[in-house]
């Protein structure tokens, strides 16, 4: 577990200084700070599962075994918002709320076909509020799709506290595994002025 932190942290300051070098020429999200809490959820995880995540998904796509390299190329080809790795069932959206549909779609080709495995999807805390989070949990919830949500709280939207655009912070169901942490990074970017 140690060694995989390590191994964690080490790709985001990798990615840190090749960015800052100006060879990355799109946004990059680092996340910093949730190392523990996503290593221990990715022990429920298995590699026939499939994973939905966002523009923050460095951690999650090393976390589902996809081989650093491969990662590392697509980040630099300016793809860090949008990792996809069908083959390794990994899908990531840049659009809020975006990998949630396809998520749903997927679980009910699942239970259609009646496939044993799962599909984790990855949400922020202002995503959580979202009118398309809320019909897609009530949709797996009431057709018993193998969905399981997991709110990342950081409790910001960019760079807006969420409780203060949202006000009345839905309450999170207890089936919705749900963790907080401080981010370590700004939205996006790592802080220094990059000039490409
Ligand atoms: C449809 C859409 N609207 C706005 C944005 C710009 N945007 C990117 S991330 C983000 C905030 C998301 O906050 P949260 O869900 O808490 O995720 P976090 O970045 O904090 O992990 C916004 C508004 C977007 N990517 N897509
Ligand atoms: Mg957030």
């Amino acid at each position: 577990m140690k060694n995989f932190k390590i191994k964690l942290i080490n790709f985001e300051n990798k990615i840190k200084k090749i960015y800052e070098k100006g060879l990355i020429k799109a946004p990059i999200h680092l996340s910093s700070g949730n190392e523990d809490q996503l290593i221990k959820i990715f022990k429920n995880i298995k590699r026939g599962d499939w994973v939905i995540s966002n523009w923050r998904s460095h951690y999650h796509a090393l976390l589902h075994g996809i081989p650093e390299k491969k990662i590392l190329k697509e980040i630099v080809k300016g793809k860090s918002m949008s990792l996809n790795f069908k083959q390794h069932k990994f899908v990531a959206s840049s659009i809020v709320a975006g990998g949630i549909p396809i998520g749903l779609g997927i679980a009910v080709g699942i239970k259609r076909k009646k496939k044993k495995s799962k599909v984790f999807i990855f949400v922020g805390d202002m995503t959580f509020e979202t009118g398309v989070f809320h019909e897609a949990y009530k949709y797996a919830k009431n057709y018993k799709l193998p969905v399981k949500f997991i709110v990342e709280d950081n409790g910001l939207s960019t760079n807006t506290p969420t409780k203060d655009a949202w006000i009345n912070i839905s309450k999170k169901p207890k089936d919705v595994i749900y963790y907080k942490y401080k981010r370590g990074y700004p939205h996006h970017g790592t802080g220094s002025w990059v000039l490409f």
